[in-house]
């Protein structure tokens, strides 16, 4: 593996403001942070940003339904967000707001660049509108059936059965999500950002290796079919940033979040004054950029993020990392629909936070498959994982070192074989969590766990009487605490609270570095349970907390 000294900042899509974090939400963070986590373990340069996306319609409506202004909504629900990312020990370095200064400043500026540049066009159009509730209707408010497969209860941009994109016009039978009535066309200008513009850079930047294959495939679909432009405006009442000499009219809130990318970054460099924007969002920045996406917001991030960074010259990621949805009995957890969610806030409750990261990573690879929980599956594979496998090979080893040795380690491992055996695995690990086979990493983890353990059972140190001289016994349980301390390296980013009591009761820490060598002749602390059994009653519990 090489060392190279690598400058990276890593993105997580922005949730939107108008909701609590589920655990489906939880999946993409805790994807990035392993991932993060990892770079920072290997002494990179590494700056993890995100922020809540704090515009659109769900927003001012949910704000105008609870009575409270949309700033004080954004607000308690960025706070609330915070609290949820900490308790998952997502390690942000900077968790902002689209609804900031520095967004602001940003978005005005690009749009002015893009107009300067020609790239803006304006149009009229008819769209969708609630004459009860006086307002024009986005996509995601307005349903009916499905212009191509007839699929009812489908949204106004996508249908969920066979696919399809569409324009809410073309829906068959539309109905207002908010009033329920059938809405009327009315005329309305806009503004639209000349996408096919950009299709020929499009056409060779998807290939330069930021896309994995199924992502490509999707892509290239749309790129087959033909860009359209793209609206970038919204009509009043929205709750957004207001488009300058375009009165009435606001910035899509799809305009302003994913720079929401760049100005998170912007507020870290006002936090952090070692940082220098430019350095990073300029065209020859020698800092790599990835950003972590759901495979629901593709379109978004492979079409129009890359040509709006085109059209103002900025630098474009070097790869889009998008993952599948978390389903449950099969069905998906979404955004915007209120089936199976499991609040982060509720999980915390009854269960601890390395249990869901490491049950993730188990099923988490490079692809956009979908990822099932379920629930008992979940506390099975944690008991057997964690507790009598993993945690069960460092108490087993500690008992003894306790009992007759003073908790002192051996001064010389009598086989270093099966020690070298462990390390030479560190370089296939470290391939892994580079390429986001955190599946692939808690596999390997768990079969050298279980030749450690059964190199214990070999060796039966139970059976060993400890004599003066003799020292064999101690040799055994120091080989089992040392293979114990180089799984705990691999699984460091995975198991971050796992970690740190490891690192405490060995009183050493765990790094790449550290592992090249055994702990010998060292004193380690007395064995506290470093991991709690979980138990199928916590199910209940949290099934009720969800009703
Ligand atoms: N709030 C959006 C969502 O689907 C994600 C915005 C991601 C930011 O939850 N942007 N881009 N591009
Ligand atoms: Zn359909």
């Amino acid at each position: 593996m090489s060392n190279i000294f690598r400058k990276i900042l890593v993105t997580c899509a922005l949730p939107y403001a108008n909701g609590s974090i589920h655990i489906g939400h939880m999946l993409e963070h805790i994807q990035a942070d392993i991932w993060v986590r990892y770079h920072k373990m290997c002494g990179h340069e590494v700056w993890f940003v995100s922020a809540d996306d704090a515009h659109g319609t769900a927003i001012m409506l949910k704000s105008e339904n609870l009575g409270i202004s949309s700033n004080n909504l954004i607000k308690q629900v960025k706070k609330e967000h915070e609290k949820d990312f900490l308790n998952f020990k997502i390690s942000y370095d900077n968790y902002h707001s689209t609804h900031s200064i520095e967004n602001l400043y940003l978005l005005r500026k690009i749009f002015k660049t893009l107009n300067e540049k020609g790239l803006i066009k304006e149009k009229k159009i008819f769209q969708f509108f609630d004459d009860i509730k006086e307002i024009f209707l986005p996509d995601r408010f307005i349903k009916g059936k499905c212009p191509i497969c007839h699929a009812e209860n489908q949204y106004g941009d996508n249908c969920e059965i066979c696919s399809a994109t569409y324009e809410p016009i073309e829906l068959i039978d539309p109905i207002s999500v908010i009033s329920g009535k059938k809405p009327i066309l009315k005329n309305t200008k806009h503004l639209y950002f000349d996408l096919p513009f950009f299709s020929d850079m499009l056409k060779k930047w998807i290939y330069s290796g930021v896309l994995e294959k199924s992502v490509i495939k999707k892509t290239e679909e749309w790129l087959k079919t033909g860009l359209q432009s793209w609206g970038i405006s919204r009509d009043a009442p929205y709750f957004g940033f207001k488009i300058p000499k375009f009165p009435k009219k606001y910035f899509y809130v799809w305009l302003d979040a994913p720079i929401g990318y760049i100005s998170a970054f912007k507020n870290l460099c006002y936090k952090n004054k070692k940082l220098n924007f430019n350095e990073l969002w300029n065209k020859t920045s020698d800092y790599e950029l990835y950003h972590f996406i759901g495979k629901d917001i593709i379109y978004f991030h492979t079409l129009f993020w890359p040509s709006i960074l085109e059209a103002v010259s900025l630098r474009k990621p070097n790869g889009i990392f998008v993952h599948g949805h978390l389903t449950m009995n099969g069905l998906k957890l979404s955004k915007s629909r209120s089936i199976g969610l499991i609040k982060a806030e509720n999980w915390i409750k009854c269960f601890d936070s390395d249990s869901l990261r490491y049950y993730y990573a188990s099923k988490l690879s490079n692809n956009i498959n979908d990822v099932e929980m379920n629930l008992e599956d979940f506390v099975q594979k944690i008991n057997s994982d964690i507790v009598n496998k993993l945690v069960n090979l460092a108490s087993r080893s500690a008992s003894f070192l306790e009992k007759y040795f003073d908790k002192y380690l051996s001064d010389k491992l009598s086989d270093i074989k099966i020690y070298k055996y462990f390390i030479s695995k560190g370089s296939i690990i470290r391939y892994y969590l580079e390429n986001r086979e955190f599946n692939l990493v808690v596999q390997e983890s768990m079969r050298l766990i279980d030749r450690a353990n059964q190199y214990i059972n070999e060796k039966k140190p139970w059976k060993i009487k400890p004599k003066k001289g003799n020292n064999k016994l101690q040799e055994i349980c120091t080989i089992g605490i040392n293979l114990f301390r180089i799984v705990m390296v691999f699984l460091k980013p995975i198991l971050p609270d796992l970690a740190i009591k490891t690192e405490s009761f060995l009183i050493s820490s765990l790094t790449w570095e550290s592992i090249q060598n055994p702990l010998l002749q060292h004193k380690i602390k007395k064995f506290t349970p470093l991991y709690q059994r979980i138990s199928y009653e916590k199910i209940n519990e949290l099934i009720n907390l969800c009703k």
